[in-house]
């Protein structure tokens, strides 16, 4: 019989990191109280939650790499709002932020949780953080969770 191995949604025991860019804060605080949300419904212990701000989506990967390479943490979240407001300045910091945060975990094997929006108005944005259409930082943070627990069992798979 083939062994279907997949993570699941229990967060008990385990170390989380957040971060989260202040830029458009009307829209990554509200990311911030999905993946809040998400980490207490699934019973993570909120008081060893690190949450670690700083000045916009550009400054995500470098800081998720520093976390990520310090071990402390099951899994990362990073979480942002980058909106287009008709500047190529979105490009290069949507890019910037989607590919670092992703060589971020491939490079040391700890779950890197994409909870970056990228939106073409406010509105949209307001719309995937809480409003019609979910909250992306609720999402990120499952992933991560579910992640991080896949993780721990193909590492004891592997010993
Ligand atoms: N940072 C964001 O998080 N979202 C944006 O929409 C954004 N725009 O549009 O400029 C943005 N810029 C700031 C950037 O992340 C850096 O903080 C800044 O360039 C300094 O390094």
């Amino acid at each position: 019989m083939p062994q279907v191995i997949e993570g699941n949604l229990d967060a008990r025991g385990m170390k989380f990191a957040i971060v989260v860019a202040r830029f458009n804060a009307v829209v990554s605080d509200r990311l911030l109280e999905g993946a809040l949300d998400a980490l207490r419904r699934t019973n993570a212990d909120l008081d060893s939650v690190d949450i670690v701000k700083v000045p916009g989506s550009w400054e995500i990967p470098l800081t998720v790499r520093a976390l990520v390479s310090a071990g402390s943490h099951d899994a990362v979240i990073a979480l942002g709002a980058v909106i287009r407001g008709g500047t190529p300045h979105f490009d290069y910091v949507a890019g910037q932020a989607a590919s670092g945060i992703a060589q971020a975990g491939v490079d040391t094997g700890v779950p890197v949780a994409f909870g970056v929006l990228t939106a073409d108005t406010m509105e949209q944005a307001i719309d995937r953080a809480g409003g019609k259409s979910g909250n992306k930082g609720f999402d990120a943070a499952m992933t991560a969770i579910e992640m991080a627990s896949l993780l721990r069992k193909l590492g004891k798979a592997a010993r």
